[in-house]
């Protein structure tokens, strides 16, 4: 009977019930082994012996319902405390991208749209590449306007991304159409538009029938996807030894505010890039035949893009990591 009623039971109290009716101290097997004093003393040995088997069996029996019992238990536990996905999360604190990463990987993607990679070089760079193969020799004025951070002799911080074509030139022939975003170094006064450490990107064009008309589209569908439909872009001349002719380009002010604008001091128009055709030399100096090729590059600050397209007024905002600066840039 006990048995019987054991194996089937689920429920605490049944069990306990259980326990109390066949061990308990008016329990059936008490209440037997009290009736054994009437009985012989073989009988009794004989009797006692069964009677406490049998007492043994039920314990074993009431342990094994207990466990049982103990994993329905749990089994429902589980059931009832399952996780509401549905519930909102308690949110934690997290980072933005930086304004630099954005305009970054919007000029980017406006160039990889137009068929161009990216490419990378490194910062510690020889001063060959950076200067001489870009056709800045020794003591060659321009030389001034990149002060430099000499590492030791023949090797310095990079002062632009330009030496990047050079490397992109040594290592790879025409078409070329690399744009590379990178940090430069030169050793300037700092100011609210001047550091010590910056980002360029360098864009290079090279291959058959390159012109300054294609120069001056890329630049301009670029101004207008960067700034707006409405954007118009001026070229002014200018002097670098590695373009011929060389450019200064600039856009239309993008957030004019009129007289006091800080992005264009009401000129109407922001100054970024310098550009131009690449110098025969430079081509020859990377193998590159210039009576077949030509070429274009232009190479621009990134900062002073963002600083345009935020309205930011002091560069310095960029490297501080003020956490008020930077939740303005949240997605
Ligand atoms: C150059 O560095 C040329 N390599 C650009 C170029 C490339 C011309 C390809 C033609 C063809 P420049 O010295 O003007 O040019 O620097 C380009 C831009 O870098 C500047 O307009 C400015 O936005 C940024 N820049 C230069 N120095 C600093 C500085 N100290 N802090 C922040 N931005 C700087």
């Amino acid at each position: 009977e006990a048995k019987d009623a054991l194996v089937k039971v689920s429920e605490e109290r049944t069990l306990e019930e259980l326990r109390v009716k066949f061990l308990g101290k008016k329990g059936v097997v008490k209440e037997f082994l009290s009736q054994l004093g009437s009985l012989d003393v073989e009988m009794r040995k004989e009797l006692g012996k069964v009677a406490n088997e049998v007492k043994d069996e039920i314990e074993r029996l009431i342990a094994e319902a207990e466990s049982r019992i103990a994993a329905i238990k749990r089994e429902a536990k589980l059931k009832e405390g399952v996780v509401d996905v549905s519930l909102p999360m308690k949110t934690l604190p997290v980072g933005y991208p930086h304004p630099l990463t954005l305009v970054t990987q919007k000029m980017v993607s406006i160039f990889q749209s137009m068929g161009y990679t990216v490419v990378d070089g490194p910062e510690l760079e020889k001063e060959e590449y950076n200067f001489d193969m870009l056709n800045i020799p020794k003591h060659h004025p321009a030389r001034d306007d990149h002060d430099s951070f000499y590492v030791q002799d023949g090797w310095l911080m990079r002062t632009h991304t330009s030496p990047v074509q050079i490397r992109t030139m040594l290592n790879k022939k025409p078409p070329i159409a690399v744009v590379v975003p990178g940090r430069c170094y030169r050793r300037d006064a700092v100011d609210a538009t001047h550091s010590h450490t910056f980002h360029q990107m360098e864009g290079l064009v090279v291959g058959e029938g390159i012109s300054f008309a294609d120069l001056k589209g890329t630049l301009l569908l670029w101004a207008k996807l960067m700034f707006g439909e409405q954007t118009q872009i001026r070229l002014r001349p200018d002097y670098f030894p590695f373009t011929e002719p060389s450019a200064e380009l600039a856009v239309t002010c993008p957030v004019c505010h009129g007289p006091g604008c800080p992005v264009c001091k009401h000129t109407g128009w922001v100054e970024l890039m310098g550009c131009g055709m690449v110098e025969p030399t430079v081509l020859k100096n990377c193998g590159i035949d210039p009576s077949k090729y030509s070429g274009f590059a232009f190479g621009l600050g990134i900062e002073r893009v963002a600083m345009t397209v935020y309205g930011i007024k002091d560069i310095r905002h960029f490297y501080e990591n003020d956490i008020r600066l930077l939740e303005q840039f949240r997605a």
